[in-house]
């Protein structure tokens, strides 16, 4: 199954699949990804009965069936009444099993639920129903076809090159695009969007004269229900066609796109939708021509609608030319101040697809409020899942507790609603693969394409489980590397936050690679991520009362919490307040105090992990194993120079020493 000699499988490696051989399966029913399962339960040796459930059907039969024919092959009633698109029943009755499914996805998710309750030991003597709890469940790949001078082949990439392209052009063997296709099935994904948010001009010929391209990779995600999308330019009818605008008002752009999108369509009839960036960060959009982001949303969603597409706008919207000696301009605020006022008037099939935080992707942000504000626009989450500020890939961090947590969160107060079910349009999440031997450099990071797949299909599931679910299927039944791994990976989102920016404050990375520390790195330039630390405090004053008026923002209940140093989450203090170094925090240590020992204790940590590391060898593939080691002692290093250069920096601005006389420079 592993053609390239490089590289490793991740989890459903064949040997998962075993205790499928010599058992009897009755697949039954009509649609194409049914095939797609046929094939499957041939390369597990499954031996395939055909449609039929008589009295000869052995005892030990595994049945794949549609939902409206459950009564008849099953001796109990199940609970298959309504099931909804995407959804399915197991139940297991002795040594029979049966997937009563909504619809070839269904089946399929079922089948693989089925592989995941062997290899956790589940038995459902009591049916259980599964629905996705979203609709679109989509990673989108930054990946260029053209290596970008700077930030190379996938922009914020951290496993290699892309898997899609090589050399200017999609690769000749694809065979690795079909087991990721594959594993994403198992996980419940069903979108991928396959070139990056800035669109090339390379890229955005995907959409005129590469169509071939897209045709392509589509063929291979079908037969696992994956759609295809593309991430589009703006100003494609201005580059691309020969149009002398891209103003979406003007008939003829819109024609242009219609036209595109048409063809498009004609070829990859399931074409998912388009992904756009605008007015963002230098890429084209409305703004040029005095329009807004409806009027360039609605254009080519209006485009899109007649064959059943998406579009998904990205809010990711500020001044990136800012000054920072102007307080009153505030990143975080931009997002809702752009876009609320246009709450009601988008079409139906735009989503907008809102990062989980008001910034970028940082270790801590509290939600965006965007997400709670916009009540008649369909919401898209976007999350992060290559770690391009959780330590790319070379430390350890298992995003899914984070994750849990935004999508937990409640921003209209305990009664409220969470985060889950606000979020209407889906979920979506930057990929973290690439063409690496262990597909996203470290190997465990594949827990969190993993977590990423089952949280968007249920944001309820428990974290530490998901990851037990994650270590059965790729390492299989070892209690000492599901321990282990466990002890490393459990906490090491609190571990990785404990010894970079302090306090929800953010940034104080390197510019422009984004890892390894640089506390002033970013203070004073145009990108508005700023600490103002200085010798007396630390802290941006978001407040109504006397800052950005950020907090503004949230409904009431979050707009009082974050308000008022009363009340405030310690973890957020800093992102929400300007404060002196010695404010006290709710946990009693003063904030340089606090500074101190996360930053002592956080190095400590990551110092212990390359012996933990070390205490699995024997368990795990060599081969893996010196991969890990060589991350794990990356990590203890880089954890290292954070403490030194964060606790340096702040004992010098403050002059207060640690109360425990440790050593800071
Ligand atoms: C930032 C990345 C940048 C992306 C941008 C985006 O640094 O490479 O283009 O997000 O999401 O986090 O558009």
């Amino acid at each position: 199954m592993t053609a390239d000699p490089r590289e490793h499988p991740m989890w459903l490696p064949p040997h998962a699949l075993q205790f499928l051989r010599g058992r009897p399966v009755v697949i039954r029913g009509a649609d194409p990804l049914l095939e797609t399962i046929r094939s499957e339960a041939a390369d597990a040796g499954a031996v395939d009965r055909g449609e039929r459930v008589d009295a000869g059907t052995p005892a030990s039969t595994l049945l794949i069936v549609p939902a409206a024919d459950a009564e008849e092959v099953w001796p109990r009633p199940l609970p298959v009444a309504g099931l909804r698109a995407e959804g399915f029943v197991i139940a297991q009755d002795g040594d029979r099993t049966i997937i009563a499914y909504a619809d070839g996805r269904g089946a399929l998710y079922g089948w693989f639920q089925m592989i995941r309750d062997h290899a956790g030991g589940e038995r459902r003597s009591t049916p259980a129903r599964f629905e996705p709890q979203q609709a679109l469940r989509v990673l989108d790949h930054w990946d260029n076809i053209s290596a970008h001078p700077v930030m190379g082949q996938v922009e914020r990439g951290y496993a290699g090159g892309s898997i899609f392209y090589a050399d200017g052009s999609v690769r000749r063997d694809l065979g690795r695009v079909a087991r990721y296709a594959r594993l994403l099935a198992s996980i419940g994904v069903n979108a991928v969007t396959i070139n990056n948010v800035n669109v090339g001009r390379r890229e955005a010929q995907l959409l005129t004269d590469d169509l071939g391209t897209v045709e392509l990779l589509a063929g291979i995600f079908r037969p696992w229900g994956i759609r295809v999308h593309l991430s589009v330019n703006f100003a494609s009818p201005l580059d691309l066609g020969d149009l002398d605008t891209s103003d979406p008002l003007d008939e003829r752009v819109a024609q242009w796109w219609s036209a595109a999108t048409a063809q498009a369509f004609a070829r990859i009839p399931d074409l998912g939708g388009y992904l756009v960036k605008a007015d963002s960060e230098g890429q084209p959009g409305p703004h040029a021509y005095g329009r807004d982001h409806a009027d360039g949303a609605n254009m080519l969603a209006r485009a899109l609608e007649p064959h059943g597409g998406v579009v998904r706008w990205r809010a990711f919207v500020y001044n990136h030319r800012q000054d920072w000696r102007d307080r009153s301009t505030d990143r975080a605020r931009a997002a809702y101040d752009t876009f609320m006022p246009l709450d009601g008037r988008f079409d139906d099939n735009v989503l907008l697809q809102v990062k989980y935080g008001p910034i970028d992707f940082q270790t801590r942000e509290p939600l965006s409020p965007v997400i709670a504000a916009m009540k008649h626009t369909r919401i898209a989450l976007e999350l992060q899942v290559t770690q391009e500020y959780t330590g790319q890939q070379r430390h350890a961090v298992y995003l899914a507790p984070q994750w849990s947590e935004i999508l937990g969160g409640r921003p209209f107060g305990d009664g409220g609603p969470p985060v889950s079910e606000l979020v209407r349009g889906g979920i979506a999440a930057v990929s973290n693969v690439g063409d690496d031997a262990y597909w996203t450099g470290h190997p465990l990071a594949q827990s969190n394409l993993y977590a990423y797949g089952r949280l968007a299909w249920d944001a309820t599931l428990d974290a530490r489980a998901v990851l037990s679910e994650w270590m059965a299927l790729t390492f299989g039944d070892d209690e000492a590397v599901n321990d282990g791994i466990h002890s490393i990976l459990d906490d090491s989102w609190a571990t990785y936050e404990s010894y970079t920016a302090p306090l929800g404050v953010g940034f104080m990375v390197t510019p422009g690679s984004h890892y390894g520390p640089s506390v002033d790195g970013y203070e004073y330039s145009p990108w508005g991520t700023y600490h103002f630390a200085d010798r007396n405090g630390i802290g941006v004053d978001r407040t109504v009362a006397t800052g950005t008026g950020y907090t503004g923002q949230y409904p009431q209940e979050w707009a009082a919490m974050f308000e008022s140093l009363e009340s405030v989450p310690d973890e957020l203090l800093l992102f929400f307040h300007h404060v002196p170094y010695t404010h006290r925090l709710h946990n009693g240590a003063t904030v340089i105090q606090h500074i101190y020992d996360t930053h002592f204790r956080g190095a400590e940590q990551a110092a212990e992990l390359p012996a933990r590391w070390d205490a699995l060898r024997d368990h795990i593939d060599e081969d893996v194993w010196m991969r890990g080691a060589e991350r794990f002692a990356e990590q203890a290093r880089s954890a290292g120079e954070w403490r030194d250069q964060i606790n340096t920096y702040f004992w010098r601005a403050s002059g207060i020493p640690d109360e425990h006389g440790r050593t800071l420079y």
